[in-house]
């Protein structure tokens, strides 16, 4: 039997079907062909996205698409009102969270290496190339070293131990100088197949390091601004760039700043490639890898195939 509904209730169900019939509306105006699209830049309920043909639009994101971040291949639509609509994501190669464990919200996606920027001022501290070099392996990224203000190398004095530690694990490292443009070009042949982050400490030269391999930023910061009408500096979320000499740079402070999380045993030991393959081979299976006799890393250590300054740092992650 019907039941009379109260004010309340009647108010509800009206409020309810004027919401559907706005999602039908969106719906219906979508006039465009579903078509591939690079999300640029999230902003809110909005996104630019950039078409095949390289046009930017702005699109809206739909209630249950809302998780869409810098880097991600959609499928969209255009709308009555020239803009767009997003209708799908294609899965990600990888995402990129607030921390490496994978805690916290995405920040961007299909990224695909990671530039690890490092300088003889200020010094990197104990660790710190470790840190980063585990985050990209944990997140399955082509890791690159890359030593800026090599025009400063004296002030680095145990620059080339460092160096030919890295480069035995096999991590390409370049020597480069946004201020006299020294390996630069090197630097932009290697990126120019990447989805790249550019990480380091603060004051290494990340921004000038950006600003070298972008040197129009500003000027596309304000043909996006037109265009969207978001505003140039109304977002800290990431942003995608072209490279002038191909590939893509994701970038914002969000990104730029490595926070590892809480990482298990395991994968500490998978972040360092010269023992992932020790995983498994210690005496006990909760080894601390410190004291215990018949510890497979200690073992590395001891016959050189583990650098001792890995293996404090590896100690250090550990904990
Ligand atoms: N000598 C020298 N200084 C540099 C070089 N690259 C950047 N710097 C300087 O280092 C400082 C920090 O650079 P910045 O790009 O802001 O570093 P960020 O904090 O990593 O973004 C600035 O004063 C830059 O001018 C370089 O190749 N050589
Ligand atoms: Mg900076
Ligand atoms: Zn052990």
């Amino acid at each position: 039997m019907a039941r009379k509904l109260t004010h309340q209730q009647q108010r509800r169900v009206k409020s309810l079907q004027e919401k559907r019939q706005q999602v039908l509306t969106t719906d219906e105006t979508l006039i465009g062909q579903p078509q591939n699209g690079l999300l640029i830049m999230r902003h809110g309920r909005n996104a630019v996205v950039e078409s095949a043909d390289g046009e930017i639009i702005t699109c809206h994101l739909r209630q249950n698409l809302q998780n869409m971040v810098a880097g991600d291949r959609v499928i969209w639509q255009t709308d009555a009102s020239g803009g767009g609509v997003i209708t799908a994501v294609m899965p990600r190669q990888s995402v990129f969270t607030k921390t490496i464990s994978g805690e916290g919200k995405p920040l961007a996606a299909n990224i695909s290496c990671l530039v690890i920027v490092f300088a003889p001022e200020p010094a990197p501290t104990p660790g710190l190339l470790d840190k980063y070099l585990l985050a990209a392996e944990l997140l399955k990224l082509k890791a690159i070293l890359v030593l800026n203000k090599c025009d400063l190398m004296a002030k680095l004095p145990n620059i080339n131990e460092q160096l030919n530690l890295y480069q035995a694990l096999g991590y390409p490292i370049l020597q480069i100088s946004t201020v006299n443009g020294y390996g630069m070009a090197e630097l932009k042949t290697i990126l120019q197949h990447e989805t790249s982050v550019v990480v380091g400490q603060s004051g290494v030269g990340k921004s000038s390091l950006i600003n070298a391999l972008l040197p129009d930023s500003d000027v596309r910061v304000g043909e996006i601004s037109e265009v969207t009408r978001f505003g140039k500096h109304t977002t800290s979320n990431a942003r995608l760039y072209h490279l002038p000499s191909g590939g893509y740079i994701i970038d914002s402070p969000g990104v730029r700043d490595i926070d590892l999380g809480v990482l298990t045993p395991m994968q500490v030991q998978q972040g360092f490639i010269e023992c992932r393959d020790l995983i498994g081979q210690c005496k006990f299976r909760d080894c601390s890898h410190q004291h215990e006799p018949d510890c497979a890393v200690r073992d590395a250590v001891e016959c050189g195939k583990m650098d001792n300054k890995r293996y404090q740092s590896f100690l250090e992650f550990m904990k």
